[in-house]
């Protein structure tokens, strides 16, 4: 393997301890790898290249630990990151495995569950600040329902903004230098989950207390997951300069979530996205959210963490040689694509100009070749 696709920690890479701690249970199948220890996960994430790694509440500390344990296993996470110089960019909590939150979390209808489901992101927030997260994700994947009849989605939607609004307002009563990032998805595990997509949760922030401090977590399978255009979802996102954090992996369409190694599915797709993020100049994380398929024994685990770096680099290296290629710059003239640029207005303009119509129909944008020349060059011929 030529080593010019070597993965470092100024490429800004994180996994999840939930990611390479997958043990590869499935809704048919149980567990087929050992529990990872979070420590070991940090010294085997160093050594590959990664910048830091994310994490869950409970992906630390199990739920219910006395104070003194948790104490104990968060001083001895921070060693294994102080040793290696691993960073924790972001956390965020748990409120879909326990049986509590059957019914909900935020958006839950009994009043203690929600109440139990604030508190429990507060103390995931105080976690993630003691390891200096300064992004704190939100997916809420078991604010849902299968039996429309039980919920108003009105009402429900007034709950979770109250719940985003209670961990804001508990932010900046601590002074954290901390902002939300929400993540959408459409289904699964509820048969259908609020903030479906990136559209939906975008609006939502606009009705919230204080939306500067709340944006996106997108994830491409999520988005993927609904037959959309996740690199359309991210582009929106950045638009609205409203990406926060993002959820890298692979996914094909119609399927259930499939969290596999970053472009192991859709690479043409997965291509634009790194075009996308890298020509807008994105500096936030790089962040796996996939797991290594249930094929995988350990060593498994850790070509998977290995190959979603790779391939991000790959075609990040990619988008560098289209910016260089002459051919696929003269197509991109052709088809106009430097025009978008230019503003349509001002109104003057636009009521005096004078149009030939038939000519406008006419002109070819030579798509068809652009095209081709994109899909060559990802092909490795050109
Ligand atoms: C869970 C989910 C992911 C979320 C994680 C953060 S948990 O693995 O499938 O999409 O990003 O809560
Ligand atoms: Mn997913
Ligand atoms: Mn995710």
């Amino acid at each position: 393997m030529s080593d010019q696709f070597v993965p470092l920690p100024e490429h800004k890479f994180t996994f999840g301890l939930w990611t390479v701690g997958n043990q590869g249970r499935d809704p048919f199948g149980h567990e087929v790898r050992p529990p990872l220890p979070p420590t070991e996960s940090v010294h085997r994430l160093a050594e590959l290249g990664a910048y830091g790694v994310n994490l869950h509440d409970n992906d630390l500390v199990p739920h219910g630990s006395p104070a003194a344990e948790r104490d104990a296993i968060v001083a001895a996470f921070r060693a294994a990151l102080d040793e290696t110089g691993m960073k924790v960019p972001m956390a965020t909590t748990n409120l879909f495995s326990l049986p509590v939150f059957k019914e909900g979390a935020f958006t839950a209808n009994d009043q203690n569950v929600r109440r139990f489901a604030v508190r429990k992101a507060l103390d995931a927030i105080d976690l993630g600040a003691e390891l200096g997260a300064e992004v704190f994700v939100m997916w809420g994947g078991r604010e849902g329902v299968e039996a429309d009849a039980a919920k108003d989605v009105r009402h429900a939607l007034d709950r979770y903004k109250e719940a985003v609004d209670l961990c804001c307002e508990y932010i900046r009563e601590r002074g954290y230098s901390m902002r939300i990032a929400l993540e959408p998805k459409p289904n699964e595990p509820r048969g259908d989950i609020l903030l479906p997509t990136v559209g939906h949760a975008l609006a939502f922030i606009g009705e919230l207390a204080w939306p500067e401090m709340v944006g996106l977590n997108p994830e491409f399978a999520h988005e993927t997951m609904s037959g959309l255009n996740f690199t359309h979802g991210v582009a929106q996102t950045l638009w609205h300069g409203k990406l926060f954090h993002i959820d890298l992996n692979a996914q094909r369409i119609g399927k259930f979530d499939q969290d596999f190694r970053f472009g192991s599915e859709g690479i043409r797709d997965a291509f634009y996205l790194v075009r996308l993020l890298e020509d807008s100049g994105w500096a936030g994380m790089r962040h796996f959210d996939a797991h290594a398929y249930r094929t995988e024994n350990r060593d498994g685990v850790w070509d998977f963490a290995k190959g979603c770096m790779r391939t991000y680099l790959i075609l990040k290296d990619k988008a560098e040689r289209m910016r260089d290629d002459a051919e696929i710059q003269e197509a991109l003239l052709v088809a106009k694509a430097d025009q978008l640029s230019q503003p349509t207005g001002p109104l003057a303009s636009v009521r005096s100009a004078s149009f030939d119509e038939a000519a406008l129909a006419e002109q070819g944008y030579g798509h068809e070749r652009l095209d081709q020349l994109v899909t060559e060059l990802l092909l490795g011929v050109r």
